[in-house]
């Protein structure tokens, strides 16, 4: 029998690697009863200490991103407050065309100013920041999926990466609104370790552009040095990504996909699950970013 819950079709393409293997779905699931609503464009699921959620409203690519982004996380952080999950843990952000311009501006830029209006009027608001993903969909539509706790998270920042948050104007009017990894313990007590997207980017600069296999090896090191940071300050000890319990890796051309493969199972060997997608990356000149989770147990 199929559980309760909701279903996210996340508009992304997996790869089939090696092809004609199939792709497991992506699976968030609670011990205990899951109750479940629809409030306007918020599709809800909560249980115990976890809200799971997603916004989505039909978006075409020829439109300014800002003020929805806006409304969206409005939309999302009143419902979680108001059901008590007061502290957005992660969040995945999918809408098309990411590095298209609509009125001189680059959409994602669009987007991280619509996000920071909602967060950065919020107190202290870069403590309290989600992990996060951006990539750019090939389908219309803005869908935002997150999951949220009752009780507040650790932050974790990369000393190798210039805080998101703080990223200088270079990149667009307002920095992105998210925190490299935050760390959560559930109701039985397990660590839980959620890494935004990372890319191949250094200080606040991207490294290797057009190299594949360099990028993958950038994104790598920057996700190892994380995991470094969250064992010294958590109850985790995880040395290196092939630690972890599952990566999700976009990238930006299909045809990459066997050499990435190849690649990150020599890096990290075959213990720990890889979701391969077909996205786009937040700046054009990357070619791959890489997520991960942990769970202890
Ligand atoms: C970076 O480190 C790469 O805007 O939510 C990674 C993860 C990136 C999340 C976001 C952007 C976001 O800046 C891009």
């Amino acid at each position: 029998m199929r559980p309760d819950g909701i279903d996210i079709a996340l508009g992304l393409e997996p790869m089939e690697i090696p092809e004609g293997t199939e792709v497991a779905p992506e699976l968030w699931y609670a011990a205990g009863a899951v109750r479940t609503e629809q409030v306007d464009e918020l599709m809800l699921a909560q249980a115990g200490d976890r809200l799971v959620g997603c916004w989505y409203r039909p978006h075409g690519a020829d439109e300014d991103p800002e003020a929805i982004t806006e409304e969206a996380y409005r939309a999302i952080l009143e419902a979680c407050r108001d059901r008590g999950f007061g502290h957005l843990v992660r969040a995945w952000n999918y809408f098309p065309a990411i590095n298209q311009s609509v009125d001189g501006q680059e959409r994602y830029r669009s987007f991280c100013a619509g996000r920071a209006r909602v967060f950065e009027a919020l107190p202290d608001f870069e403590r309290d920041l989600p992990a996060a993903t951006a990539i750019g969909t090939h389908v219309d539509g803005m869908l935002i999926y997150f999951i949220a706790t009752r009780e507040t998270t650790l932050r974790i920042e990369n000393p190798r990466q210039v805080s998101a948050f703080r990223y200088p104007r270079q990149y667009g009017p307002r920095s992105p609104s998210f925190a490299r990894a935050r760390m959560s313990q559930d109701e039985g007590g397990a660590a839980e370790l959620f890494i935004s997207g990372t890319a191949s980017i250094v200080g606040h600069e991207s490294r290797h552009p057009g190299d594949l296999e360099a990028q993958i090896d950038e994104s790598l090191r920057n996700i190892g040095v994380l995991l470094e940071a969250a064992s010294e300050e958590g109850s985790v000890a995880l040395r290196d990504p092939g630690d972890l319990s599952m990566l999700k890796v976009y990238l930006r051309h299909r045809a990459d996909g066997a050499r990435a493969w190849g690649h990150l199972r020599q890096c990290l060997g075959e213990d720990v699950d890889i979701l391969m997608l077909h996205g786009d990356i937040c700046r054009s000149e990357l070619l791959v970013e890489i997520e991960g989770l942990y769970r202890q147990g």
